[in-house]
């Protein structure tokens, strides 16, 4: 017999992306996402400012197991360093083959997707996109808008989250403002 588990349901703010009884909230800072920007001297300048960058407010704490669920609502806020837009650390999944779903709630923005060979997707999502990464992929999302960017995310217990590759690598490309609009450029930090 499995020992069955009580449903339940949780409360979302879908424009604020706040989630009242959440778990844990992390939130996110420059003084977090250390060498990650392009420009190394404008990330080292604004970290006097250390500003906040993100909040996750996750909105369980199911079992890591296989066949289980999480999610959680990202807020991340407008701003830039050296031009490069404010995004999250990214990751690829410790358990690569598992997959997940995003759903854009407010704002703008872009969900970056490389593969381990370097290969990039970018998907634009806005407020009611249904955005799926599937196995493999490694993803960061990037506010490209003045507004708050506020995103829902599903995906497995069990997935686990491997950032080390993304500290030492980065991903191969970048989104800076240009021309007032986001453009993809060669990442100069990159190594494959
Ligand atoms: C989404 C999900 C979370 C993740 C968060 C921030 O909400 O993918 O699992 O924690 O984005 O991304 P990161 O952990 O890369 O900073
Ligand atoms: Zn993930």
């Amino acid at each position: 017999m499995p020992e069955y588990m009580t449903p339940f349901t949780t409360m979302i703010n879908l424009t604020n992306g706040v989630i009242p009884n959440a778990v844990v909230v992390q939130k996110r800072y420059l003084k977090d996402m250390e060498g990650l920007f392009a420009d190394s001297r404008a990330e080292d300048a604004e970290m006097i400012n250390n500003p906040l960058l993100y909040e996750v407010h996750e909105a369980t704490n199911n079992p890591m197991e296989e066949g289980q669920l999480r999610y959680s609502t990202t807020t991340i806020y407008p701003g830039k360093v050296g031009g490069e837009y404010y995004f999250t650390r990214g990751h690829y999944h410790e358990i690569g083959n598992r997959a997940e779903l995003y759903m854009g709630l407010a704002g703008e923005g872009y969900l970056l997707l490389m593969t381990p060979d370097g290969e990039i997707n970018v998907q634009h999502m806005t407020p009611g996109a249904m955005s799926y990464i599937p196995p493999f992929w490694a993803h960061r999302t990037i506010n490209i808008g003045k507004e708050n960017f506020v995103f829902f995310s599903c995906y497995p217990s069990d997935a686990g989250y491997d950032y080390e590759s993304i500290v030492d690598k980065g991903f191969a490309q970048i989104v800076v403002e240009q021309d007032g609009k986001p453009t993809l450029l060669p990442n100069p930090k990159w190594t494959k």
